[in-house]
């Protein structure tokens, strides 16, 4: 095929995030923007001459699109062999099993996660490497500095190849394979957990609801739960990926996936409830009665996970980003393993889970995880907890309160302040940083701060240093109250708070828990100035 080397003039604003370049669609459709982002990417590797990449997004709008470039473009940039998911279908960890599996050099994976899709919402782009996982901060940055200087991009003149029919063929000069984005996760996921236990239970009468929010598991759920597992059809709801995720936002939480919440809550309602967002990766678990939070999912998962025959040999080591809660601590804290702090985002995990110092890894945001691939994985966790309730045949309520009680609760919300404009987030957060020396031995709220800083992470593989991760305000006592921007969206600035306290003791493990952190989200206006900087009363979502 010919290969053409087209002139392009750069963009300023190709910074990925916590989780790759995330714009609104329009922002893509600008002149060979796709392009510039993906020629960035190929100029930041090496030795990728003849490799095998491997392509797939969550199917929302533009998916198929950027499809068609990047297979054009790692065909004029030298690339062996595509590995692409059919009709341009991977989630984010089945990609992450894929580039794995079959030793492919990367991946690049096109989503915008849990934010909204359609023709005026969310496009992204992420790369992955080697082993799996995110791009390091080393390959970001370098993206980003090519991207503003980038002057051409090649592309093959192959024309549009057919991702719906799954098959190999010679595509000029290089091999595309369509490939059944299910099968390989869906074996990854026999080999870990008991198929056989989850089976019988649901043949015991055992219901519940998997709600995919018309985004990428959909397929997955399908084949697994009701194809593998013998759940009765009806298990998986929503389950036909969709361009604009049916216009609801993909991202599993008590306000978006309410519906789903309200089914278990009620008496005649499904005993447990799933749901994963836009690509995949995250997970939310209802009980009856009962929603876990990620933070104590995490811990729960931990606690728990030698019942899984994957999981059978222990855990090296627990990692949770910094925002998330400590209750895996203490999990680790009593097993004797490891555990690490990171910054928020999953690039951050790989090199401890390839170092083999974390087996499970965790972020409050609804993310879950472990070695078996390097991003966090939504049905994984999903499984991970039938699993758990097939062997202890015990309520996900009675789990969670036991596991409080042996090991006390830690209170968690998060609350979100979406949209706020940029300079009045900044101001915000400059300000913050600024009365940090200031904070230790303050009073407020009757509490007492006993440290405060700006998070850096030193990785203890590799030796780097991650600055301005995050503000933390430590009160005696070990509650907690975290601030900091977010690095996913896509209009103004989002600031999130993160609140935590402990309680050990088991009679006052039941308050509502906006009740039991009530003075430490009075505190945190009071140490930042929120409804001053941002003017909003309230926040936007609360989790
Ligand atoms: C958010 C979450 C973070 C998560 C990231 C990507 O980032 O807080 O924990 O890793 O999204 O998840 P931020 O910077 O907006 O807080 V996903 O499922 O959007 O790929
Ligand atoms: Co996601």
């Amino acid at each position: 095929a010919t290969i053409k080397t087209v002139q392009t003039k750069p963009y300023d604003d190709q910074k990925p995030g916590t989780s790759g370049l995330r714009k609104k669609v329009p922002v893509f459709e600008q002149p060979n923007y796709a392009e510039n982002f993906i020629q960035s990417v190929f100029n930041s590797l090496d030795g990728f001459e003849g490799k095998t990449l491997v392509i797939g997004g969550d199917g929302r709008y533009l998916n198929r699109e950027v499809i068609q470039k990047a297979i054009a473009m790692a065909a004029a940039n030298g690339f062996g062999k595509v590995m692409v998911g059919q009709g341009g279908i991977l989630s984010t960890p089945a990609a992450s099993n894929i580039i794995r599996k079959y030793k492919a050099f990367g991946g690049l994976v096109l989503s915008a996660s849990h934010n909204p899709g359609g023709p005026h919402e969310d496009f992204g782009i992420k790369y992955n490497i080697g082993n799996g996982g995110p791009a390091p901060e080393k390959i970001t940055d370098a993206i980003f500095a090519n991207s503003k200087t980038i002057s051409e991009y090649k592309i093959a003149e192959i024309g549009a190849v057919d991702l719906d029919v799954v098959g190999s063929f010679n595509v000029g000069g290089m091999v595309v394979e369509i490939i059944d984005p299910v099968k390989d996760y869906a074996e990854l996921m026999n080999s870990l957990f008991d198929f056989d236990a989850i089976r019988a239970m649901f043949k015991g009468g055992f219901r519940m609801a998997m709600d995919s929010m018309h985004a990428v598991t959909g397929p997955y759920a399908k084949e697994i739960l009701e194809g593998m597992l013998g759940a009765p059809k009806g298990t998986a709801r929503n389950f036909h990926p969709l361009p604009d995720f049916g216009g609801h936002h993909p991202d599993p939480n008590l306000v978006h996936a309410k519906k789903l919440y309200d089914d278990v809550m009620s008496a005649k309602g499904p005993d447990f409830g799933a749901a994963s967002d836009g690509d995949g990766d995250r997970n939310m678990i209802v009980g009856k009665g009962m929603f876990v939070t990620p933070s104590d999912s995490l811990a729960l998962i931990a606690a728990n996970a030698t019942l899984a025959p994957g999981y059978k040999r222990g855990l090296a080591g627990i990692a949770r980003s910094m925002p998330t809660s400590a209750a895996a601590d203490r999990v680790a804290e009593k097993l004797g393993i490891g555990m690490y702090e990171t910054p928020t985002g999953w690039k951050f995990f790989g090199n401890l889970l390839d170092a083999g110092m974390a087996t499970i890894c965790g972020e409050e945001s609804f993310g879950t995880g472990s070695d078996h691939v390097r991003e966090k994985d939504g049905l994984w966790a999903v499984l991970f907890w039938l699993n758990i309730l097939a062997a202890r045949k015990q309520s996900v309520k009675d789990i969670v309160e036991a596991h409080w009680k042996e090991y006390g609760r830690n209170y968690y919300s998060r609350h979100d302040y979406e949209e706020v404009e940029s300079d009045k987030a900044n101001a915000l957060i400059e300000a913050l940083r600024e009365s940090l020396p200031k904070l230790p031995g303050k009073k407020v709220q009757g509490m007492t701060i006993e440290a405060a800083d700006d998070f850096a992470y030193h990785d203890p593989v590799d030796g780097s240093v991650s600055k301005n991760q995050g503000i933390r305000v430590l009160f005696k006592g070990g509650s907690r109250v975290v601030f900091r921007l977010s690095g996913t969206g896509t209009s103004g600035a989002t600031l999130r708070v993160y609140f935590e306290r402990y309680e050990p003791d088991a009679k006052k493990q039941n308050v509502e828990t906006q009740k039991a952190l009530a003075d430490l989200i009075k505190a945190a206006d009071e140490i930042a100035g929120i409804v001053k900087f941002t003017g909003r009363k309230k926040p936007t979502v609360i989790t």
